[in-house]
């Protein structure tokens, strides 16, 4: 279903031809500073539960003391209030002309030195069909190269998985990146309450936050569109906007197939090459 205040033309216009639509001013400066206040005490007194791998407050990684909040949702009704936000869903919906399921939360506080993500596309880890996934990704603050702003790779917004290779560790926390010649990814700044919707093909990352002082908080609500029927395991308990549990979809434990991309006549192709690793964690 639409919904009743819909959004431009040229808004899905842009998305659905680039994967990707960055709405400036979506949530106000209050709010923002509000929830980044609000993650921020929560992880700096141990992440309540759902910081990665827990926080430890004297380790030299930044990440470590600063860990990203995984699922707050799942129990914090601060997260589970921005990931039915009406605002996220009037997108989404605008989008794909139906309302869609909500699955996951995340907050990334990415302090000053820490390293960033290598580029990668969230539907190898969501595995949402029909279908793709989307992203809510809202900047908590002003967000830019030096504090390690999400980048993205135009053009790849309907490519099927891209199979991995290692990913450079001083540089990135996850361990694999996606390598494509002849294509690079481009910056995208933003402002505080800014949000970028992107899909589940783009490929996407970050770089490290080079900044002495500047932290870079985000907060993330990822989505599979409303007739999907699986998604994987790590994903449930799958929400609609209204809040209610849905029942039914499918759940996937195991990888699925992704392609080589080589160049051939300065155009990417795919050499079929079986199945990706199992994703049963998060992206
Ligand atoms: O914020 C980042 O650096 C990466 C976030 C991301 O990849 C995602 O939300 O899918």
């Amino acid at each position: 279903m639409t919904t009743v205040d819909p959004i431009l033309d040229s808004e899905k216009d842009f998305y659905l031809t680039n994967g990707y639509l960055v709405v400036r001013g979506l949530f106000s400066d209050s709010e923002c500073d509000f929830w980044s206040q609000y993650f921020t005490d929560m992880v700096e007194r141990g992440g309540d539960g759902w910081a990665e791998g827990g926080v430890d407050t004297n380790h030299e990684d930044p990440l470590k003391r600063y860990p990203r909040l995984l699922q707050p949702h799942r129990g914090d009704k601060v997260a589970f209030d921005y990931m039915v936000d009406p605002r996220i869903d009037r997108y989404l919906s605008s989008f794909y002309d139906r309302s869609p399921l909500a699955v996951q939360t995340m907050v990334y506080f990415k302090p000053p030195g820490a390293r960033g993500q290598a580029l990668h596309q969230d539907n190898r880890y969501l595995q949402a069909e029909p279908g793709t996934c989307m992203a809510a990704w809202l900047a908590l603050e002003d967000i830019d190269d030096e504090n390690g702003c999400l980048e993205v790779v135009p053009g790849t917004q309907d490519m099927p998985m891209v199979c991995t290779e290692p990913a450079d560790t001083t540089k990135s926390f996850s361990d694999v990146v996606i390598n494509l010649p002849g294509m690079s990814a481009i910056p995208v700044h933003m402002k505080k309450g800014d949000v970028i919707f992107f899909n589940g093909s783009l490929v996407h990352g970050s770089g490290p936050n080079q900044s002495a002082t500047r932290f870079r908080r985000i907060m993330v609500g990822h989505y599979i569109e409303g007739n999907a029927d699986q998604v994987a395991k790590y994903y449930f308990p799958v929400f609609r906007m209204d809040g209610s549990e849905v029942d039914g979809l499918r759940s996937i434990d195991k990888g699925g197939p992704c392609g080589v991309p080589v160049l051939e006549g300065g155009k990417i192709v795919f050499r079929e090459e079986g199945v990706s690793g199992a994703v049963t964690g998060p992206h």
